[in-house]
């Protein structure tokens, strides 16, 4: 009799190892390759030692750090010769990010393609440990990400973040596996950046007079309040840097030319084109305030702020923004017309027009200069108006379709379309009790179901080098607001961005679930209405 007891307790663990819950018991997002589940359980306590190959310091530090609410592991040792612990070693045969995860009742062996892979083998363990606390169901894991740019945006212009948020939002990134942070430092209403050069830059242009109340398209009204001097020091800057490399994350700053820029005009009135004195601006939208495209100086100051920024960061890229530049100052301006009319240009075309073959001449100058210095520029795809250099990588917003004529003529592309990546829009199709958005409507179903490949052929998916969400910040005042725009939908999107054509639908509830405990264990803020199952 007891036998017969014990033999269908064994057959009904078989069957929910095989069946369904095997997803869940393991419940890993982004999906990885493979999970295999196998019999037991490794135990975790304070006194599980971590064993690691020289060099894999960083991602075994930032293991401990990331488990201490839950369980205090010693430093890590470099001798890997006993059979118990936590065993991280690198394998060359492995994908660059990818990782094999062995967790057996003795030991846990973790080998990485590189540091990155071992850092991402160790995320996917932290979810079990949230989930299993220290009883770490045994299993077999393989994991590779699709894409090699797996992005977030963030603004730090219209609204400003400390360093410690923006620690926090890295953070954030890394637990989904992200590897880009697209840093929005300088706009109309704001420019973040210390430069030495220019001290006027941070001293005037760092703060406005006033912000406005409610939509731009609805309001004109303003709160009477001066907001900021808010920027980051270079010091800051290197430490914030330094903290995303730590955590496998590039950040690639946006410095916005020629358009965008109304603060730095405001500081440097001879960046204008007539040299008028403007004000930080307090409006959101598009302003016509833009740089001079005509004047040498304009491109003396481009390369000067670009020289210090590529000394702050190793990215290869920089982004240089490029979008939504009104031509109305150049079309009514001297040194832009002298410069057209020296460089032979005509009107082409409705886009091809002399004045955004100007804004191309700018842009390839500053990316030639980049190049020297061994960088390459993204731009938004606002710059194909006026013609791109093979080089240049284009972020697609304006929907997909700037990124599927970048695909076919060759040029790599990243895609943020807006109707799937804008994490400023509003969650739900009802917008009840979300407060203040842009507009749009951007749910964690529809962000989950997208398909970043669409209208492309087998050949042009090659050239799509990664997906990012963007969340402008002119409805977003709060660390806590931001956080509720990103959280959960860039779970869907880091699926998206990592295991594209292996999502799993099928789990993603009930490892939505799982996250939401790993983002309370953290404090980190995130909004309800997916786990509410409104959409
Ligand atoms: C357009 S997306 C912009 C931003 C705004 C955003 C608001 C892009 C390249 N430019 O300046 O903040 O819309 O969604």
């Amino acid at each position: 009799m007891r036998h017969t007891l014990r033999s269908w307790v064994a057959t009904f663990v078989a069957l929910l190892l095989t069946f369904g819950a095997s997803a869940t018991t393991y419940s890993i997002l982004p999906a990885p390759t493979s999970i295999r589940p196998s019999e037991g359980i490794f135990r975790l306590t304070h006194k599980t030692p971590i064993r690691i190959e020289k060099g894999l310091e960083n991602p075994a530090e930032r293991f401990i750090e990331d488990v201490a609410p839950i369980v205090s592991l010693k430093a890590p040792r470099i001798h890997a010769k006993h059979a118990d612990g936590i065993h991280l070693a690198l394998d060359a045969t492995l994908h660059a990010e990818g990782y094999r995860m062995q967790i057996t009742p003795q030991a846990i062996h973790i080998a990485g393609g590189s540091e990155a892979g071992v850092y991402y083998a160790l995320q996917s363990l932290r979810q079990l440990i949230v989930q299993h606390r220290t009883a770490i169901p045994c299993c077999e894991v393989e994991d590779q990400p699709n894409f090699a740019y797996r992005g977030a945006h963030m603004d730090v212009v219209r609204h400003f973040f400390t360093v410690e948020e923006v620690k926090c939002y890295l953070d954030i990134l890394a637990a989904h596996k992200l590897n880009r942070l697209h840093w929005h430092l300088t706009d109309d209403q704001g420019w973040r950046i210390e430069i030495k050069r220019y001290p006027e830059l941070t001293e005037h242009a760092s703060k406005r007079n006033e912000t406005l109340i409610g939509h731009c398209l609805r309001s004109t009204t303003y709160d009477g309040i001066p907001y900021g001097p808010y920027f980051f020091t270079q010091e800051e800057i290197r430490d914030i840097v330094r903290y995303a490399a730590e955590r496998y994350i590039t950040i690639i700053p946006e410095i916005e030319m020629p358009s965008h820029a109304q603060a730095a005009l405001h500081a440097l009135p001879w960046l204008g084109c007539e040299e008028q004195q403007v004000e930080v601006w307090t409006h959101w939208g598009v302003s016509p305030e833009v740089m001079c495209g005509g004047k040498e100086t304009t491109y003396e100051f481009l390369e000067n702020v670009l020289t210090e920024v590529i000394e702050l960061f190793p990215s290869e890229y920089i982004h240089i923004g490029g979008d939504e530049c009104p031509k109305e100052r150049w079309e009514a301006c001297e040194h832009c017309q002298a410069r057209i009319r020296e460089l032979g240009l005509k009107d082409e075309s409705e886009t091809r027009t002399a004045e955004n073959q100007l804004q191309s001449y700018l842009t390839g100058r500053i990316e030639r200069f980049l190049a020297k210095h061994g960088r390459r520029i993204i731009g938004w795809d606002d710059i194909l108006a006026g013609g791109v250099s093979p080089e240049a990588t284009v972020m697609s917003w304006q929907g997909s379709k700037g990124g599927i004529y970048a695909a076919k003529h060759g040029n790599l592309a990243i895609m943020t379309p807006m109707d799937y990546c804008y994490f400023d829009f509003y969650q739900t199709k009802s917008q009840e009790g979300e407060g203040l958005a842009i507009g749009g409507w951007v749910s964690f179903e529809k962000v989950y179901g997208w398909n970043p490949y669409e209208g492309l052929t087998a050949d042009e998916r090659s050239y799509i080098y990664g997906l990012q969400c963007n969340l402008w910040s002119e409805y977003i005042t709060s660390f806590d607001h931001l956080q509720r725009m990103l959280l959960p939908r860039l779970a869907a999107l880091s699926e998206v961005q990592w295991a594209t054509d292996r999502r799993n639908p099928a789990t993603i509830r009930a490892r939505m679930e799982q996250m939401r405990r790993l983002y309370e264990l953290y404090g980190w803020s995130y909004a309800p209405y997916y786990f509410e199952g409104r959409e």
